[in-house]
């Protein structure tokens, strides 16, 4: 039977070093990745490519999901894949700590609620509250099998350790700021349910270690207000962004990115014109919130990268 690790879920192996799963004896319980990842906090990057609607399609019948999110996450593509799934379901926003204080619990909710049509329940959590008890009032009885889906890196893998270890069992599974920490499901027993730790719901991007890193929010955000179009807007290695007009718009994401005018010669290659009350989302680094209505340039970010949503920032939703 294969072996998998107690910490990502991949298969193990001990023939090829470059690949996910290695280990040089095949009787130890993580793989070589898990291993530096949690003992030298040395990262390296998954090789596995990600299917979101696979991940979905293996939900068994009769299940309830946890599908998790967080605050740089909500966009269109994300709700996508929430309505997706047919099984009983709520939300859980994690890393309540890094939501800005100006931007109220309730707008996200409201958001959710009115623009995603969400009728399930929809709660917050973060690692120095998390909300098992209430998590749990919502899981039926019945229910055997529980999912936990959402986004990469949210805190999927964190939440259940946690709620492994309120149970009194070891929660031990890897967890890092690394795209695709967890590479396989996980399944593991708790006293009331199977839980299973999913593969986070990403796609292919070309960011470096050192921006994945950077990228990763620790605290509170602080949204940076800027202007174009004297300069560029430079968002840290990542890429350019200039608007047409001079509007602010606002960037919200970690605050070790650096977000800041460039005065240099840059060479765009998309233009996107952009409705009023818009978030622009920079997959997995953070997003732009435009009040105004806009035509923007950009240089240096794949396409593929980019998602653009109604905002849950302001405008019609709540207050400016
Ligand atoms: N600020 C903050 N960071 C958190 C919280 N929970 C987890 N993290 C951090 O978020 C990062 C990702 O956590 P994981 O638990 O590995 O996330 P995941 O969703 O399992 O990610 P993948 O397995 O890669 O899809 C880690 O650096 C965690 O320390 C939280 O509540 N607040
Ligand atoms: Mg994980």
């Amino acid at each position: 039977m294969t072996k998998h690790c107690k910490g990502c879920g991949i298969a193990l192996q001990n023939t090829l070093k470059e690949k996910d799963g290695y280990v040089s004896d095949i009787t130890k319980d993580y793989c070589e990745r898990c291993f530096k990842m949690t003992h030298y906090h040395e990262l390296t990057s998954a090789k596995k490519k990600i299917n979101n609607k696979s991940i979905i399609s293996k939900i068994k019948p009769n299940s309830f999901v946890i599908f998790c999110l967080d605050f740089i996450n909500i966009n269109d593509e994300v709700k996508e894949l929430y309505k997706s799934i047919k099984e009983k379901k709520i939300i859980l926003i994690m890393k309540n700590d890094i939501i800005p204080k100006s931007i109220k619990e309730s707008k996200i909710i409201n958001y959710l609620r009115n623009f995603w049509q969400v009728k399930e329940p929809i709660i917050t959590t973060d690692k120095y509250h998390y909300s098992f008890r209430t998590v749990e009032t919502y899981i039926p009885n019945i229910v055997k099998n529980v999912y936990v889906l959402g986004p990469t890196n949210v805190g999927k893998s964190s939440f259940i350790n946690s709620l492994l270890n309120s149970q009194g069992l070891n929660g031990s599974l890897t967890v890092s700021e690394m795209p695709n920490t967890t590479l396989d499901w996980i399944k593991i027993e708790t006293n009331n349910y199977t839980i299973y730790d999913s593969v986070g719901f990403t796609y292919l991007n070309n960011y470096s270690k050192d921006i994945i890193k950077k990228s990763n929010i620790k605290k509170e955000i602080k949204p940076i207000s800027i202007q174009s179009p004297d300069a560029a807007i430079k968002i840290d290695n990542v890429g350019f962004i200039k608007t047409k007009n001079k509007y602010p718009i606002t960037w919200f994401g970690s605050n070790n990115i650096e977000v800041t005018k460039y005065y240099g010669e840059v060479e765009y290659s998309n233009i996107i014109s952009i409705p009023k009350n818009t978030n622009v989302f920079i997959r997995g680094i953070g997003f732009f919130y435009f009040k105004e209505e806009e035509t923007i340039s950009i240089a240096n970010i794949k396409e593929d990268n980019i998602i653009i949503s109604s905002s849950f920032v302001g405008g019609t939703n709540g207050q400016d």
